[in-house]
């Protein structure tokens, strides 16, 4: 089954390129350290998802462009045209001459019913091209107007167009010390608009990204496009090809389903993060070796002490007692820290990949009280080895990890809607007090909820 992606806004559009880029390159990699056949077979799995019929040769990106200014989606289509790997189908971008300045209320309100039949008779042209659609994988950051306010607007058509299709977001999240001064009202419009919207929420700090450049990769100027490549090396290694099930050596059909089933057992709880290991430089990396034991014990322990990247994990933080009281065991988790989760995806790839043992994976300590470890914890594997690494793991978990950056950030928000600074600009395009009160009330609610796990 294949999955659409749409970029959306400068972020999207960036993203979107480098996340194709470590697709292909990681599926043409010519030993991927196992048989002929079988890398046949994970390549074949890679192209049917991403990637359409090829012109002379060349595979097309299943994707749709968008962005309201003609500058990043111009660079965009450049870049994959002079890889000389893949492309993008030009007829599939839609452009306007004017982005939305970073105003949610912009993106959202003119630019979203002005442009949805053309962007979305695009989508569907792109839907047509694909034998069975999986769904949905949109890319945006949630602090600028475009790939925010439209790309939550486009959201919703997805869902009014394509009911039985499933929708993931790719979400940015600011810096911290973001460059744009409403940034965090533009993040609680989108977050509670796609909340009702969007299926699961995977989500990607900028400023947790930035610290793997700095840490582990070791690079001194750090860029979007070195911040970009470690998104798409994560993405990739949830996205690319695993086996269907424990013993199969046929590839799982239905990524997004199976990934969605796995891991958003609840509508309350939609939102994802990925963590991977190892992540290093390749100089570092041509001294190093990986057991499966090692490996997964630190994944584990950036995990629970909500880590995320090896350096600098706080090995103190343990899972609390069982048989305690629900009251003394939240205590106790605030205390220490602890991050529970609700359900767990591991992601194995490489040698060996059958004697890795998950039973560290597999306590119900782990994780909320009303779902057993053995619906709470799936597992995914794959001989085939990842990019450059022979043994790597990927986590993808719905657990408390941002329940205390999403508490800041309505904070913010909060603050500066009480003295009413820059409301004004909102209203001006339809998007009402009331409506930033929604917002409000939804976020809380979602907080409340995951920090009672
Ligand atoms: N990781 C990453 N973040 C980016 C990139 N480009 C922009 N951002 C972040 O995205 C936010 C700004 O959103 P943009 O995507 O630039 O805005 P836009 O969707 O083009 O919307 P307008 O320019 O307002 O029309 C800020 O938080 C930036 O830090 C990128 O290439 N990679
Ligand atoms: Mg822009």
């Amino acid at each position: 089954m294949s999955i659409i992606t749409l970029q959306l806004g400068q972020c999207g559009n960036q993203i979107g390129f480098e996340v194709f880029d470590a697709l292909f390159r990681d599926s043409h990699c010519p030993h991927g350290l196992c048989c002929k056949r079988e890398n046949e077979a994970y390549q074949a799995s890679c192209k049917e998802r991403f990637f359409s019929e090829q012109e002379h040769g060349v595979p097309i990106a299943r994707a749709v462009l968008v962005d309201m200014e003609p500058k990043v989606i111009n660079q965009t289509l450049s870049k994959a045209a002079h890889s000389d790997r893949w492309k993008y189908d030009q007829h599939s971008c839609f452009c306007q001459k004017q982005g939305s300045g970073n105003n949610w209320a912009y993106g959202y309100s003119v630019h979203g019913p002005r442009h949805e039949e053309s962007i979305m008779n695009l989508i569907q042209k792109e839907a047509e091209k694909c034998d069975s659609l999986s769904g949905f994988f949109i890319i945006m950051s949630m602090a600028g107007g475009t790939g925010s306010g439209l790309g939550t607007f486009i959201t919703q058509s997805l869902q009014d167009q394509f009911s039985d299709s499933l929708k993931m977001n790719q979400i940015i999240w600011p810096y911290g010390t973001g460059e744009v001064i409403v940034q965090n009202y533009n993040s609680i419009l989108t977050l509670s608009h796609l909340y009702r919207s969007s299926d699961a929420l995977l989500i990607h700090e900028n400023d947790a990204i930035h610290k793997i450049c700095a840490k582990l990769m070791n690079i001194k100027q750090i860029s979007f496009s070195d911040i970009n490549r470690i998104l798409a090396h994560q993405l990739g290694s949830v996205f690319q090809p695993t086996y269907s099930e424990e013993g199969s050596r046929y590839y799982r059909r239905n990524p997004l389903g199976d990934l969605m089933e796995n891991l958003v057992p609840h509508p309350e709880f939609k939102m994802l993060s990925v963590r991977n290991i190892p992540q290093m430089s390749e100089n570092s990396l041509a001294y190093s070796t990986f057991t499966w034991a090692g490996l997964l014990k630190h994944l584990r322990q950036m995990l629970i002490s909500n880590a995320k990247m090896e350096e600098g994990i706080d090995w103190h933080v343990r899972p609390p007692l069982s048989g305690l009281p629900t009251l003394s065991k939240m205590a106790i988790n605030k205390e220490l820290r602890f991050n529970t989760s609700i359900a767990n995806l591991v992601i194995l790839r490489g040698r060996d990949v059958h004697s890795a043992d998950l039973g560290g994976f597999k306590d119900p300590a782990l994780y909320t009280s009303w779902l057993k470890p053995v619906d709470a914890f799936s597992v995914w594997r794959t001989q085939r080895a990842f990019s450059k690494y022979e043994k790597s793991a990927a986590l993808v978990s719905n657990s408390q990890f941002l329940a205390k950056p999403l508490d800041m950030i309505v904070d913010k928000a909060w603050n500066m809607f009480a003295s009413k600074a820059y409301i004004h600009q909102y209203t001006k395009f339809g998007i009402e007090e009331e409506d930033f009160l929604d917002s409000f009330t939804l976020l809380e609610q979602v907080i409340a909820s995951y920090y009672n796990l």
